[in-house]
């Protein structure tokens, strides 16, 4: 028989999660991931076939019903997860009455999902309607773009351009520029409905003074953009201490070029 455990799915949650990690992304509990699970990834696994328990959530996901989603438990750490993926991850489908899920592997230990769970639900809601083959929600807590969230002005423009311009695959990689909600309580609906409205038009939210979304269609496409995004934020802050005296940069003419040689489409309303 077949073991869910060592299934590539949880194999590839396992192994991100603890990069997040080490990357100084999650600390102590922070950070949360859903990945969307088609059926028939499922074939073959016998305990993944009946239900363990139903665990309320505070949302309505009809809309979701009978979607599978491998999700980080609330309360866990990240650096943990690859030791303990039974415990720390469950495999949920959302329930007919779309008020709960039924638990069909994981959370051994009495686990629930991440608290953040409502928010990744919207977020993909939303996206698929844009891209079906949406399947990954992505939050940790990257440090040179928080920081960047108290030093400079929290407009979407003005903090994509900067992006765009600190390194010459930003562009490429997030054409469409970043979105930015205002601070929010996290964990509630209301940032959750926020973050999702964003997600209609960026595949990335910043959410300011604390961490950033992420969404794609695998695993490595969410953690790609965020990766990216990051590594833009920590050149300007090198640049900062350098003594942020710009003598050369990318240009708005380079940022048109090089969209139109690799074939993507910037946000014009940011250029
Ligand atoms: O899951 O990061 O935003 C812990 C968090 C909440
Ligand atoms: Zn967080």
């Amino acid at each position: 028989m077949t073991k869910f455990i060592d299934s590539p799915m949880v194999k590839e949650v396992s192994k991100i999660t603890f990069r997040l990690f080490d990357h100084g992304w999650d600390e102590r509990n922070g950070g949360n991931v859903s990945y969307r699970i088609l059926p028939t990834e499922l074939e073959g696994y016998d305990d993944v076939q009946t239900v363990k328990r139903n665990i309320p959530i505070n949302f309505d996901g009809q809309d979701l019903a009978g979607l599978y989603f491998l999700v980080t438990a609330t309360g866990r750490y990240f650096k943990n997860i690859i030791d303990f993926p039974e415990r720390d991850l469950g495999l949920v489908r959302i329930a007919k009455d779309g008020h709960s899920v039924d638990l069909l592997w994981g959370y051994s230990d009495g686990a629930a999902p991440t608290s953040e769970f409502p928010t990744h639900l919207m977020g993909h809601q939303n996206r698929l309607k844009i891209d079906p083959n949406q399947r990954v929600v992505m939050h940790c807590h990257p440090t040179n773009l928080i920081a960047m969230t108290f030093t400079q002005a929290l407009s979407e423009k003005e903090f994509s351009r900067i992006l765009w311009k600190m390194q010459t695959e930003s562009l490429v990689v997030f054409p469409e520029g970043v979105g930015i909600i205002p601070w929010m309580v996290p964990g509630t609906n209301a940032i959750g409905e926020a973050t999702a409205s964003k997600l209609e038009h960026f595949r990335a939210v910043i959410w300011p003074q604390h961490g950033l979304f992420g969404t794609g269609a695998t695993i490595d496409e969410a953690f790609g953009l965020i990766e990216t995004i990051e590594k833009a934020a920590q050149i300007w802050t090198v640049v900062q201490m350098q003594g942020g005296q710009i003598k050369q940069t990318i240009t708005d003419q380079d940022l048109l070029d090089l969209a139109k040689t690799f074939g993507v489409t910037p946000n014009h309303d940011f250029i």
